[in-house]
C-alpha cells in the first residue's frame, strides 16, 4: 500500500461550496444523488481535472452542469472528470446496498436501521467527493424511505421539511447552515425512539435534545442526557462556547466500530455508551458515558468549528478534546481519582505504543491507513501535550490562547501548528522548544536525584532527560517537561510549597534553599509531565511518601513505585525487602483520613502488564507468579482488616453519588483480597456478593472473583447471569468478558469454545472486543506457553479482516511486542504474525500494522 507523507501536503484543487445530497434509502438498495458545486481554487492549473474520491462505489451516471458526461474513469476507486472552466455543477449517482457493508464504514445496516460513519474515509464509500478534511461544504440533505421501516429519518443541522410520498414512503429534508468537511457527514434511519429534553444556552438559545434508541431502552438514557447537558453548561463556563444549532440529537447503535462519532448536530454512539442503568452498567460504565458524551459534545467547537486541515493533525482535535474531556469530569466527580484514571489509561495503552514498532508522533509523519492512527498516543499522549501547556501557561492564560485559537480559526481547517501558535500570541508565552512533543515519539526517561548540603541548607535536584530511541526517528533532543515538585520535610511531610522545574535541557539543576534536614523529594507531582521517572530513591523513602504525600496523584504513584521495585527484583531473583511494603499497606490501611475511594485506589496493585513494561525481557507467568505471592500475602496479613472493611463499606440503597460509589469500589477491592487469602469461604463469599446485588458493579465484582476459581458457585452464578441478561447484548459482553479473563489454565480452551457460542459473532465489534479484546489483556492466559492463544488472534484476525478490517487491525499491537518477550513466546508471537503476513488478501489497515510489527 502507499505511504502518504505529512510533507506532501497540498491544498486543494477544487472547492465545493454547496453540496446537496438526495438519499432513497432501504436496507438494500440504496440510491445516492449527489450535486456538487464546484470551483476551481485559484492557484490550480485551468486543466487540472475534478478528482472525487471512491472507495468501492461506481457511478450509475455522471452530469456536468446538467449534460451527461461518459469521459470520466475510475482510477484506483477514485473518480477522474476532465472539467475546463472554473466551476461546474456536476451530478453523480451511485447505488449501494448497505446490507452487505460489514466494514461498518459508509452508510450501513445495524439490525434494521440505517446509519453512517464517515470519519476519517468513510464518506467515500457513499458517494464520490473529495473526500478530504480541508474542502468544507454546506450540505442541503433530502432521505426518502418507506415511513413503516424507517419512521425516524435524522441528518445533521436542521429539519427544515418533510411529508408523504407514494407507496407508504415518506421524506425529510435537512439543512446544515454550518460549512463542515465529508467525514462529519451523518445520517440515520430506523425505527427510533427519543429521550427528548431541552437545554437554553447563556445567551438564551433554546436547543432542543434527543438522545434516539430503540423500543425499550429509553430508561437507560437518562445519564447519557445528563452529561449531555452538564456538558454543554461546562463548555459556556470553562471554555466560553456555545451550542450553535437548534437541534442536537444522538443516536445509539449496536454495531459500531469505534466509541462514538461526533458529526454535526447528530452525534452517532456506540450504544455502549449511551444505555445505562444500575441493574445493568457498573460505575465505571456511567463514568465512559459521562467522558464520552462530553468528548464528543466538546466537538463541536475542538473539531467541528475549528476542524483539521489534514489527518496528520488528528490530534489537533483529539488530545484536545480528550484534555478538555478528562477536565470535565474531574469537575464533575473527584479531579485526584480522575487523574489516576487516566494515567493508568495513558500506562497502559499508549506507553506500550509508544515503545514498540509502532510508535509514532502525535503528530505523524506518514500513514498508509489512516484508521490505524486513531491511537493512544494521538489522543492520550496528545491530551497530556495540552495539559502541559496549561500547566506552563496557567489557567488564565491558557484560556486566552483558547479563546484565541477558537477566534482566529473558525469556520477553517488548521494544523497542530495553527494551535500552538495562537496559545502563544492569546496567551503570551514562547513555545517554540516546547513544540517538540509534537514531532517526538517514544516515552522520554526522566532521572531525578536529590542531594541536600546541611551546611548551607541547600537541596539541589539533579535532572536529566533522555529521549526514546524508536518508531520514527525523533528530529529533537530536548524537550521542555513541566514538573510540580515539592520538598517533604522528613518528619513531618509538610513543604513549603510547590515548585515547577523546568528541565529544558540535557541536564539540569535546581538549587533550593531552606532545608536544614534532607528532605524527600516529591516529583512529577499530579503526573504533571508523560515520562518515566528514574530516581534512586530508596524503598524507605517511597513508603514515607506512601505515607505522607498530600498530592493523592504523588501518594498513589509511591506506592505503586515501591510495589513495582519490590516485584521486579523478585521476578529477576534479586534479593528485596518485603516487610518494608508490608509497612506501608499497614499504615495506608491505618489512615483514618482516606476517604475509601482513594483507599481502594492505593491497595491496588500494578498491573502484570505495567510490570512486565519495566523490564528488559518479560516473563508474564514469573510476573504473574510473584505478583499473587505478593497479593496473597498481603491478604493473610491483614485479613482481618479486610474483612472489616468489606463489612463497614456495605452501600446501603443504590446511589450515584461519591460516597456509595467509593464503599463499592472499596468493597470490590477487598473482596479481591478475602478472596486472594487462602480462606475457604472466598467463593461463598462472592456469590453472595453476586445473589445480593442490587447493581452491576457488585455482581462483576463478585463474577469477577468467582471466574478465577474451581467451585461450582462459579458455575453457577455465570449460568445464572447468562439466563437473565442473555437479552441484553451490552451485559452479555461482560459475561464473555470476564469468562476471557479467568486465571483458570482452563481458559484457552474456553475461548474456543465461547467463539462457537450461538451469541458470539464476528460482525459486531462489541462482542469481539469483549472476547478476544479481554483475553489479550489476561497476561497470563493470552501468553500461555503453548502458544495457542497467540493462534487463536492470528486465526481471528484473520477471518475478522475479510469483513471489518478496522476492527481486525487493533489486534496486531498485542503480538506486535514479539521484541519484549523471553525466547520461546517472542517466537510463537512472531509466528502468528508472519502467518497474517502471509494470506494473500491483507486489508490496507492490517497490512500496515502486521508489516511494522515484524520490520
Ligand atoms: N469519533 C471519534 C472520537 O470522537 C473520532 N473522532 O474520538
Ligand atoms: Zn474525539
Amino acid at each position: 500500500p502507499a505511504t502518504i507523507r505529512r510533507e506532501d501536503y497540498r491544498p486543494p484543487a477544487w472547492f465545493i461550496p454547496e453540496v446537496e445530497l438526495d438519499f432513497q434509502l432501504d436496507l438494500e438498495r440504496t440510491v445516492v444523488r449527489s450535486k456538487l458545486d464546484v470551483r476551481r481554487s485559484k492557484s490550480a492549473k485551468a486543466d487540472e481535472p475534478l478528482v472525487l474520491q471512491g472507495d468501492d462505489i461506481s457511478p450509475t451516471s455522471v452530469k456536468v452542469d446538467g449534460e451527461a458526461r461518459t469521459d470520466w474513469t475510475l482510477v484506483e476507486g477514485d473518480l477522474v472528470l476532465p472539467l475546463n472552466g472554473a466551476s461546474h455543477s456536476v451530478e453523480i449517482e451511485v447505488e449501494l446496498d448497505p446490507s452487505t457493508n460489514t466494514q461498518l464504514m459508509g452508510l450501513y445496516a445495524s439490525n434494521d436501521m440505517l446509519c453512517t460513519q464517515c470519519e476519517a474515509e468513510g464518506f467515500r464509500r457513499i458517494t464520490f467527493a473529495p473526500d478530504r478534511p480541508d474542502v468544507l461544504s454546506r450540505y442541503q440533505v433530502r432521505m426518502e424511505a418507506d415511513k413503516a421501516k424507517f419512521p425516524v429519518l435524522l441528518c445533521n443541522g436542521d429539519k427544515v421539511a418533510e411529508g408523504d410520498g407514494e407507496n407508504g414512503r415518506h421524506w425529510v429534508q435537512w439543512n446544515d447552515p454550518w460549512p463542515k468537511p465529508s467525514y462529519l457527514f451523518a445520517l440515520v434511519a430506523g425505527d427510533l425512539v427519543a429521550n427528548n429534553d431541552s437545554f437554553t444556552t447563556r445567551s438564551g438559545k433554546p436547543v432542543e435534545l434527543n438522545i434516539w434508541v430503540r423500543d425499550g431502552d429509553l430508561d437507560r438514557t437518562g445519564h447519557a442526557m445528563k452529561a449531555l447537558k452538564d456538558s454543554m453548561r461546562w463548555d459556556e463556563e470553562t471554555y466560553g462556547r456555545e451550542y450553535d444549532l437548534g437541534l442536537f440529537n444522538i443516536v445509539a447503535v449496536s454495531d459500531f466500530n469505534m466509541g462514538a462519532m461526533e458529526n454535526k448536530g447528530l452525534n452517532i454512539f456506540n450504544s455502549r455508551y449511551i444505555l445505562a442503568d444500575p441493574e445493568v452498567a457498573t460505575d465505571a460504565d456511567f463514568d465512559g458515558i459521562e467522558g464520552v458524551v462530553a468528548h464528543e459534545y466538546f466537538h463541536n467547537w475542538s473539531g467541528n468549528r475549528v476542524t483539521c486541515r489534514d489527518w496528520f493533525q488528528l490530534s489537533l482535535k483529539e488530545g484536545f478534546t480528550v484534555y478538555r474531556d478528562q477536565s470535565f469530569s474531574a469537575d464533575m466527580g473527584s479531579a485526584a481519582l480522575k487523574r489516576i484514571e487516566d494515567v493508568r489509561i495513558l500506562r497502559a495503552a499508549q506507553f506500550p505504543e509508544d515503545a514498540g514498532p509502532l510508535a509514532h508522533p502525535i503528530r505523524p509523519e506518514s500513514y498508509q491507513e489512516i484508521s490505524n492512527f486513531y491511537t493512544a498516543t494521538i489522543y492520550n499522549k496528545g491530551a497530556e501535550v495540552i495539559r502541559m501547556m496549561n500547566t506552563l501557561m496557567g489557567a488564565e492564560s491558557f484560556r486566552k490562547g483558547t479563546d484565541l485559537y477558537f477566534d482566529r480559526h473558525d469556520g477553517e481547517a488548521a494544523t497542530c501548528e495553527d494551535f500552538v501558535t495562537a496559545m502563544e500570541d492569546g496567551g503570551e508565552i514562547d513555545l517554540k522548544q516546547f513544540r517538540n512533543w509534537y514531532e517526538t515519539p517514544g516515552t522520554p526517561r526522566v532521572t531525578a536525584n536529590l542531594s541536600h548540603d546541611p551546611q548551607t541548607g541547600t537541596a539541589t535536584v539533579h535532572l536529566s532527560q533522555k529521549i526514546a530511541q524508536n518508531g520514527e526517528k525523533p528530529k529533537s533532543s530536548e524537550l521542555v517537561i513541566p514538573l510540580k515538585t515539592a520538598l517533604l520535610d522528613p518528619e513531618t511531610g509538610a513543604h513549603q510549597g510547590e515548585q515547577l522545574l523546568l528541565l529544558d535541557q540535557t541536564e539540569k539543576s535546581f538549587v533550593l534553599e531552606g532545608y536544614r534536614d534532607h528532605p524527600v523529594l516529591s516529583i512529577n507531582r499530579g503526573f504533571s509531565a508523560p515520562i518515566i521517572l528514574e530516581s534512586s530513591q530508596t524503598a524507605e523513602q517511597l513508603a514515607f511518601l506512601s505515607a505522607h504525600d498530600d498530592d493523592p496523584f504523588a501518594r498513589f504513584e509511591a506506592v505503586q513505585r515501591l510495589m513495582t521495585g519490590y516485584l521486579t527484583a523478585k521476578v529477576l531473583g534479586t534479593p528485596v525487602d518485603r516487610d518494608i511494603i508490608l509497612h506501608a499497606v499497614a499504615k495506608i490501611l491505618g489512615d483514618k483520613e482516606i476517604d475509601p475511594a482513594f483507599l481502594a485506589e492505593l491497595l491496588v496493585l500494578p498491573s502484570e502488564a505495567f510490570l512486565g513494561d519495566q523490564m528488559v525481557e518479560v516473563d508474564p507467568q514469573a510476573i504473574h507468579d510473584e505478583r499473587e505471592k505478593l497479593r496473597g500475602k498481603i491478604a493473610v496479613q491483614f485479613e482481618k482488616q479486610f474483612r472489616k472493611l468489606y463489612k463497614s463499606c456495605w452501600p446501603g440503597e443504590f446511589s450515584l453519588d461519591a460516597e456509595a460509589r467509593a464503599n463499592r469500589k472499596l468493597r470490590n477491592v477487598t473482596l479481591g483480597y478475602l478472596a486472594a487469602s487462602y480462606t475457604d469461604d472466598a467463593a461463598e463469599l462472592a456469590f453472595e456478593q453476586y445473589r445480593e446485588a442490587d447493581n452491576m458493579t457488585a455482581m462483576q465484582g463478585a463474577l469477577a472473583v468467582l471466574s478465577h476459581l474451581e467451585a461450582e458457585e462459579r458455575t453457577i452464578a455465570f449460568d445464572d447471569f447468562y439466563a437473565k441478561f442473555k437479552s441484553n447484548p451490552l451485559v452479555l459482553d461482560k459475561w464473555f468478558s470476564l469468562q476471557a479473563m479467568s486465571l483458570r489454565p482452563d481458559t484457552v480452551k474456553r475461548i474456543d469454545s465461547l467463539s462457537r457460542h450461538p451469541d458470539f459473532t464476528l460482525s459486531n465489534p462489541n462482542r469481539v472486543r469483549a472476547l478476544y479484546g479481554a483475553f489479550t489483556g489476561n497476561q497470563v492466559r493470552f501468553h500461555d506457553l503453548s502458544g495457542k492463544g497467540y493462534q487463536m488472534i492470528a486465526d481471528m484476525v484473520i477471518a475478522l479482516d475479510k469483513q471489518n478490517p478496522q476492527t481486525a487491525a487493533r489486534f496486531i499491537p498485542q503480538l506486535g511486542r514479539w521484541r519484549r518477550y523471553e525466547r520461546e513466546r517472542s517466537e510463537l508471537m512472531r509466528l502468528a504474525l508472519e502467518k497474517i503476513a502471509a494470506q494473500p488478501e491483507l486489508s490496507k489497515d492490517v497490512s500496515e500494522q502486521v508489516h511494522k510489527s515484524l520490520a
